[in-house]
């Protein structure tokens, strides 16, 4: 049975209701993949087992390259990445749209440190083909590689860029349905793999919204379902779909928080850097981290 050389399943012509239907004998990409190709057109699945992919990924011993982005990063995701045996490395991708006062070398350092990561941690843009190079190099040492990460992290376009391959890549989740196996020049070979579900925490395309914001007592500052006032100065790193306002207030919020200067909220579309020691009134108890972004 032939595998879509556009996502990896297993391509069948009897269903054309069920993954992997093609109504043609000698097509190479299944109709899915056709639609979101020609149509960009969003098909969802919803059968993703992360510890099914994980387990293959251990199984296969590669050299292991995790791909995510900036804002996806948090306990969960670094979890996920720690439970890879193989050697690895934590790639951070879409770094071109990062803001530009932001040192990827201190990021890197940040990272390590305050997720006890002893792997190397690498950022690099695919669309604007920044830092390549570095995989190219591991790819190279290693013969064998496995992309894995988040859905949507840009494993497929990694992978299309570095070997000229035509891997379907989609700004939906879990557009790459099965590990496809792509061979390379000087006997390397590359695994696409399919998304993990891990956090609704992505970065698709920009941050629409980085700005620093002075706190005080009579506005509110809102953040999805978080509401903050008080005496601090916050940066806001957060992706397209955060939802930020301000209004008056009226009432007294519930928790309060004396924040450490350099400390990070996290939040479901990214996150809140505190720069200097704060006061802040919140509706709901506060997610902390040691700051990534301090420099
Ligand atoms: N801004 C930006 N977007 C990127 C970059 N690399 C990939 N993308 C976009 O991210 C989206 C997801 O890319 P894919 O390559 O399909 O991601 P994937 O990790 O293979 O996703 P799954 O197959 O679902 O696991 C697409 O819209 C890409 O164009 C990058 O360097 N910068
Ligand atoms: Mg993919």
């Amino acid at each position: 049975m032939s595998k879509c050389v556009g996502c990896g399943v297993k391509i069948q012509y009897e269903d054309e209701n069920a993954l992997g239907y093609s109504p043609k004998k000698e097509s190479r990409y299944c109709q899915r993949c056709f639609k979101i190709r020609h149509y960009n057109l969003e098909i969802k699945v919803d059968n993703v087992d992360n510890s099914d992919i994980i387990n293959k990924i251990n199984k296969l011993k590669g050299y292991t390259l995790f791909v995510t982005d900036l804002l996806s990063i948090n306990d969960s995701l670094i979890n996920t990445f720690k439970s890879i045996k193989n050697n690895k490395a934590l790639i951070i991708n879409k770094c071109e749209i990062l803001p530009k006062n932001l040192k990827l070398s201190h990021l890197e350092a940040n990272i390590k440190r305050v997720y006890d990561i002893s792997d190397e941690v690498i950022f690099i843009s695919v669309r604007k083909s920044l830092y390549l190079n570095k995989i190219i190099d591991l790819i190279q040492d290693n013969k064998i590689v496995i992309m894995c990460g988040e859905t949507g992290s840009g494993k497929s376009s990694l992978i299309n860029k570095l070997f000229g391959s035509d891997l379907t890549t989609s700004e939906y989740d879990n557009t790459t349905l099965d590990f496809i196996k792509i061979k390379g020049e000087d006997n390397t070979i590359v695994y696409d793999t399919p998304g993990l579900i891990i956090n609704s925490n992505k970065l698709n395309y920009f941050f629409t919204r980085c700005y620093t914001f002075k706190l005080n007592n009579k506005y509110v500052l809102k953040v999805d379902d978080l509401l903050i006032y008080g005496k601090g100065v916050v940066t806001l790193y957060l992706n397209q779909h955060a939802d930020r306002s301000t209004f008056k207030r009226k009432v007294d919020l519930e928790y309060t928080n004396v924040i450490n200067k350099n400390s990070d909220i996290i939040i479901n579309n990214g996150f809140i850097f505190v720069k200097a020691n704060a006061n802040i009134k919140s509706n709901k108890e506060l997610l902390l981290r040691d700051s990534i972004i301090k420099q």
